[in-house]
């Protein structure tokens, strides 16, 4: 039985500014949730956003203040044995509010997963995979800096490849900067470019033809959210792989996106979808229709991190690898062991639960204090 929640907003600065087309991010509030049963066992979940409303319709905020007032006293006194139906019912009496349903979900499945004994993946039907293929984003901005930075990470087999974020700048210059980091780094790594949106048709035309002939892998986002038409359109017309992202939230829009004809890729975010299981679900959409699949972020620490993790373990293929990088833009951490990155990729914890645990005096430090 489910006894007390609580939630905490958490600000880590990062280890350098992050760049994105609509924002730059030198901090990261994530909004932690504890979640306790009748016999002192804890779950714990995430839920994160970028820079505030910048990215998307939830905030740090908002995700703490409807966690509170809503969430957390519906599910005061309730057994978490069948999380799916608890969350079927959290789906229906409270709309939207993904990524605040994303944490409580975690934190739940957290919970079980230490109550049986058995990792969240198993919650979820099992892991295929237990260490999962993970890119780092290349986000100063400055060519010269982005170059070496790759270099380095490859030299240590870290990363093997890497996104750029682009769409501030002209379509020329974004091109040129990603071609020259695409010559430096050669055919041994990919090079991916996440727009955000900022591109019209006529630019992504001319850009995703410039970045092709570049021998770049993947554009991710190249034109507004809403506009299925013109990410349709794209796909057809180039080769060169095309990612939905902020476009597809969860299953029925990956629906309407694949009726429509769409030849590309999907970021899947526990975030965007509300949570692990409709995540899963966007990913059979996605399998049905012979639409690749990505392991995305919202730039998540260490907690949503894993929760994605487990999730994304529990697929057989996963085209387009993961960007679960999150926890190494981070300049410190809230939880005793962080992931382990390794051999381009991440280890999948298999311990109890999502095999984490809180670090209490970190957890103090970096708490926001209340005003
Ligand atoms: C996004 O739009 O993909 C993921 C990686 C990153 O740098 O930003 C996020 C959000
Ligand atoms: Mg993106």
């Amino acid at each position: 039985m489910i006894s007390q929640i609580q939630t905490y907003i958490v600000d880590i600065p990062t280890i350098r500014p992050h760049k994105l087309s609509m924002t730059s991010m030198a901090v990261q509030s994530m909004v932690i949730v504890r979640i306790t049963d009748d016999n002192g066992l804890e779950g714990i979940g995430e839920g994160t956003t970028i820079g505030g409303l910048a990215y998307g319709a939830e905030s740090p905020e908002s995700i703490k203040t409807n966690i509170d007032t809503y969430l957390a006293p519906y599910l005061i006194g309730q057994s978490v044995a069948s999380p799916k139906a608890l969350i079927n019912k959290l789906h229906l009496a409270f709309k939207g509010n993904p990524i605040a349903k994303s944490a409580v979900q975690t934190a739940l499945l957290d919970l079980l997963g230490k109550q049986l004994g058995v990792p969240v993946s198993t919650l979820l039907g099992g892991a295929c995979n237990n260490h999962l293929s993970c890119l780092w984003v290349l986000a100063s901005g400055n060519t010269e800096k982005d170059i070496e930075e790759a270099k380095g990470l490859v030299a240590e087999k870290r990363h093997n490849i890497f996104k750029l974020k682009i769409g501030s700048r002209s379509v020329r210059d974004d091109v040129a900067h990603v071609g020259k980091i695409k010559a430096a780094l050669g055919d041994d790594v990919s090079i991916r470019v996440d727009v955000n949106q900022a591109w019209s048709e006529p630019q992504a035309t001319y850009g995703m033809a410039a970045l092709q002939e570049a021998g770049i892998d993947l554009v991710e986002q190249p034109t507004p959210a809403k506009d299925f038409a013109s990410l349709v359109r794209l796909s057809k017309k180039f080769n060169i792989g095309i990612l939905a992202d902020e476009s597809i939230a969860d299953s029925t829009d990956t629906l309407l996106l694949a009726q429509q004809g769409f030849t590309g890729s999907v970021a899947l975010k526990i975030g965007k979808a509300g949570g692990l299981f409709a995540a899963l679900d966007v990913a059979a959409v996605c399998n049905a229709a012979g639409i690749g699949l990505y392991g995305g972020t919202l730039l998540e620490g260490t907690i949503g991190t894993t929760a994605a993790l487990h999730a994304w373990s529990t697929l057989p293929v996963i085209e387009f690898g993961t960007e679960m990088f999150g926890p190494l833009l981070q300049s410190d951490d809230i939880v005793k062991s962080p992931l382990n990155y390794h051999n381009f990729g991440v280890e999948v914890p298999t311990t109890a639960g999502l095999g984490l645990e809180i670090d209490e005096d970190k957890l103090r430090q970096y708490t926001r204090k209340a005003k």
